[in-house]
């Protein structure tokens, strides 16, 4: 099993003081696509694309059904680490060399998955290839997506670090029978409970909003306080509205992960902030108090201070739960390996959210250390990454021949 050194070597794609940085359509993404690529021609796997940038190994099967899928994300988020959605990658190509290396065709073909833009790093739709793949998104609107940078996600897939120079493009967005995402918990609970592997019951909904304050730049010097329109100030309060009102709704959480400060000089009074806020329940109807609560502290804040906010709704992500009947059998693929496998839920979001509207889909988790992820310090034990890829394995051959035994394959 390679995947250390796998994983090691990608992580040198983009690295920074930091961490990673490895946004979509940025030359570290497309290097690490190209490394995923070299590496299944090396195991002799067919690749392609399809027109949103996703990228497909596929272990080809004894028949041409739709396939037994599994995947994850090559991007990152800022000063990133190396295993959220890399894992999840390299661990189903490793699976899929290791059932090759038995000789033993499946009777479906199994895919590995790279989708294109789980974190929305640069365009900020996240899961944008695989909302696309899953019909979420027509692609012609996925891509007029405008990056942080000012260049469109259309305009960034035709580019040189875009889609992938050749490799063939795929007509349409063809399903699979299943798919299952084998991923880092990006949380302390495993951890803390002693479980290695975990079987995801549902992953957390989530809404992100754009949010726009306009006030009034001035002198910070000779501007009256009565009056100012202070943009910042009216950030601030609404940041704090953000904070208290996850914590008051309860079993959410909520923050706001970017803000920028217009014209962002010590002696001039902020006229203008732009904000994104991210606001996550396992419960819908949670996350919709939260976006009124949010709502109505806005209100609040344009009569108090004299300035105008508009708060957009830039990516809606219902809570998803995983298909029971996958669940059962990465259940029992789990505890074999590990008696100990326990049910967990997922806070953090992922690319199942949106292949679960075209396929049943289940998840594993494996353990972070010290709960730590979306920052340098990611790490997963060695054997638990090791553990992780076994589990995947027997997943993606009791799906298959699940699914084949079964007449009804829905
Ligand atoms: O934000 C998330 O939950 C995921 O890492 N994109
Ligand atoms: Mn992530
Ligand atoms: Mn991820």
């Amino acid at each position: 099993m390679k995947i250390h050194e796998r994983l090691a070597e990608l992580a040198t794609l983009g690295a920074t003081a930091e961490g990673i940085d490895r946004a979509l359509c940025t030359a570290p993404e497309y290097a690490a696509r190209e490394r995923l690529v070299r590496w299944a021609g090396s195991g002799g796997f067919s690749v392609d694309q399809d027109r949103a940038g996703n990228v497909f190994v596929r272990l080809n099967g004894r028949e041409a059904l739709p396939p037994v899928q599994c995947g994850s994300h090559l991007d990152t988020v800022k000063n990133g680490g190396a295993y959220d959605g890399a894992y999840g990658v390299i661990a189903g190509l490793e699976a899929l060399e290791m059932i090759a290396s038995t000789g033993v065709m499946p009777r479906r073909p199994i895919e590995v998955v790279a989708w294109a833009g789980e974190e929305g790093s640069r365009f900020p739709l996240g899961c944008i290839g695989s909302a696309v793949y899953a019909g979420l998104t027509p692609l012609a609107q996925a891509r007029a997506v405008i990056g942080d940078d000012g260049m469109t996600f259309g305009d960034a897939l035709a580019s040189p670090t875009g889609l992938l120079r050749d490799v063939p493009v795929r007509d349409g967005f063809p399903p699979p029978v299943a798919y299952v995402e084998l991923h880092i918990e990006q949380g302390p609970v495993m951890e803390r409970a002693g479980i290695r592997l975990g079987i995801v019951t549902a992953i957390a909904g989530q809404c992100r909003f754009h949010v726009e304050i306009t006030g009034q730049a001035g002198h910070a010097g000779t501007m009256p306080m009565a009056g100012r329109a202070d943009a910042l100030c009216a950030a601030s309060e609404l940041t704090l509205a953000v904070d208290r009102a996850a914590h008051d709704v309860g079993n959410a959480v909520a923050t706001v992960g970017r803000l920028i400060v217009e014209p962002n000089q010590t002696n001039i009074v902020p006229g203008h902030v732009t904000l994104r806020i991210d606001v996550r329940s396992v419960d819908d109807a949670r996350v919709a108090t939260i976006e009124k609560r949010i709502r109505d502290a806005a209100a609040t804040i344009v009569q108090g201070r004299n300035v105008r906010i508009t708060i957009e709704p830039i990516e809606t992500r219902p809570a998803t739960a995983m298909n029971e009947r996958l669940r059962k059998v990465v259940r029992d693929v789990c505890t074999s390996l590990d008696p100990k496998a326990a049910n967990i839920a997922s806070g953090a979001g992922h690319d199942a959210m949106c292949v679960a509207h075209v396929a049943p889909v289940a998840m594993i988790f494996v353990p972070s250390i010290a709960g730590q992820s979306h920052v340098g310090a990611e790490r997963t034990a060695p054997g638990d990454l090791e553990l992780g890829v076994l589990a995947l394995m027997g997943s993606l051959l009791a799906f298959d021949h699940e699914l084949t035994t079964d007449s009804k394959e829905k």
